[in-house]
């Protein structure tokens, strides 16, 4: 992409309403803009990070097992009256009435109309285990908006269900999940730790949450310091494996990580003094298991083995789409701007050219741009006829993690200036090794 035909209206000042620096930043990045309270249009630069966040979710539950699918932001009020959490859900729940009178509402989150599906169609056991997820948005008329897209009215979540005839298949599926989401979290370049936590409206008694640490977040946390040094990698985890997941869950879940809600001082106690932490966190995800809660409700039952009818055993799933942008800005930032983690940058290198209009930088520029893009590379080309600094403080701001710099100085020693924004380091090499170089680091996520 070309900087001059590309829509990015930074700002110039610091937007006063916003109180966290994520938010600040979102805003001068020209990466949203709010529409009103908690709801925002998500402008090109936001877009395709919120595309590429998304995407890794779609990848690491395909690869779990979890099959996609894609169910409606509008639901019938009828099958939250048949669960019980029509009354239960409160002013959170935007309540709509159509043209015929008929009671509808902007999702919260799905499991009425998951079970729904379910049991409209599946009716053997032998359908089971099954895994359905979609991203989509959800709607909740939050009391109090803020912070941007990391407490939005509307927000993109990814929501999976799990069916299972046992409450040992369910729980399978919870561990798989809870593997799912530490690779997740970790190729977004982010540090997810899966906490103790309590299950609020969603109803059931095993619930993690993965928070980010922040100081920023919302929720305060106890956890022992070892955790913080644990790392999930690229382990090719076999799903299928009860004992793999379990061993992995052992590992992550076993040393003291709690919420608030859920947090015992006594407990705590135990914990060497000098490795007990008190901090805040990001919620960017929730796992459940329910049980038969929703499928005794709503009469969602297969047919056993022994030919009689079994309630599925049943948990919900989510991770926080929209709120992860914001996660990860809180988490990767300076006071120049973001610094996006390589897994989920809107371009993967910028191109600066210092003196547009000069016949050799403009030709050395065109090249580059074209040796990224023939590798499948997305380059972010500035182009515009501005004063270097200028550029540099954009490129900085939108915090693309890799930079060439290009002039005409360096042109005749044949040199570039490849630069890190993480380290702010520098080095100088011909235009090939610096596309080399890049490259490799892409190609090695
Ligand atoms: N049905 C379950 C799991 S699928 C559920 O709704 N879980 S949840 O309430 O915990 O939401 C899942 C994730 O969505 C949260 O962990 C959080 O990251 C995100 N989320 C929840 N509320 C908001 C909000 N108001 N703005 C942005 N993200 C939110």
């Amino acid at each position: 992409m070309r900087l001059s035909r590309y829509f990015l209206p930074v700002l110039k000042e610091t937007p006063s309403e916003a109180q966290i620096v994520s938010h600040r930043l979102m805003l001068r990045a020209g990466m949203i803009k709010q529409s009103s309270a908690g709801i925002y249009s998500w402008l090109p630069l936001g877009f395709k990070v919120l595309k590429n966040i998304e995407k890794i979710v779609h990848e690491e539950q395909v690869r779990a097992g979890h099959i996609p699918m894609l169910m409606p932001t509008l639901q019938s009020a009828d099958l939250w009256k048949e669960s019980g959490r029509y009354d239960a859900y409160g002013p959170e729940m935007l309540r709509i009435r159509d043209r015929q009178d008929r009671d509808m509402l902007y999702g919260p989150t799905n499991e009425e109309m998951i079970t729904d599906i379910f049991r409209s169609r599946v009716s053997s056991y032998k359908d089971l285990p099954l895994t359905l997820y979609h991203i989509q948005w959800k709607f909740r008329d939050e009391i109090r908006p803020r912070f941007g897209v990391m407490r939005g009215r509307e927000f993109l979540m990814k929501d999976g269900y799990n069916f299972d005839l046992t409450k040992e298949d369910a729980l399978h599926a919870y561990n798989r999940h809870l593997v799912s989401y530490l690779r997740t979290y970790e190729r977004m370049g982010l540090q997810a730790i899966p906490m103790r936590a309590d299950s609020g409206p969603i109803g059931g008694d095993d619930t993690h949450e993965f928070l980010v640490l922040a100081d920023t977040g919302e929720s305060e946390v106890f956890y022992d310091a070892e955790i913080t040094d644990l790392k999930f990698g690229k382990r090719e985890i076999d799903y299928d494996s009860v004992e793999a997941c379990q061993a992995v869950l052992e590992e992550f879940t076993s040393r003291y990580a709690r919420t608030d809600e859920t947090h015992d001082e006594a407990l705590f106690n135990e914990v060497p003094e000098e490795r007990r932490r008190v901090a805040r966190g990001i919620e960017v995800g929730q796992i459940f298991y329910f049980g038969t809660k929703y499928s005794d409700a709503m009469n969602a039952t297969v047919q056993g083995p022994d030919g009689k009818p079994v309630a599925v055993h049943m948990g919900s799933h989510g991770i926080g789409v929209s709120r992860l942008l914001g996660a990860i800005i809180e988490a990767s930032h300076d006071d120049k701007g973001i610094i996006w983690p390589e897994g989920v940058t809107p371009f993967h290198v910028g191109i600066v050219n210092l003196k547009s209009g000069d016949a050799e930088a403009d030709a050395a520029c065109e090249a580059l741009y074209d040796s990224f893009t023939k590798l499948g590379l997305e380059p972010l080309y500035d182009d515009r006829n501005e004063r270097a600094g200028g550029k540099f403080a954009t490129m900085d701001l939108i915090g693309l993690p890799w930079r060439i710099t290009v002039g005409p100085r360096g042109l005749k020693n044949g040199i570039v200036e490849l630069t890190s924004r993480r380290t702010g380091e520098s080095e100088e090499l011909p235009p090939e090794e610096a596309v080399a170089k890049v490259a490799a680091i892409y190609a090695n996520l």
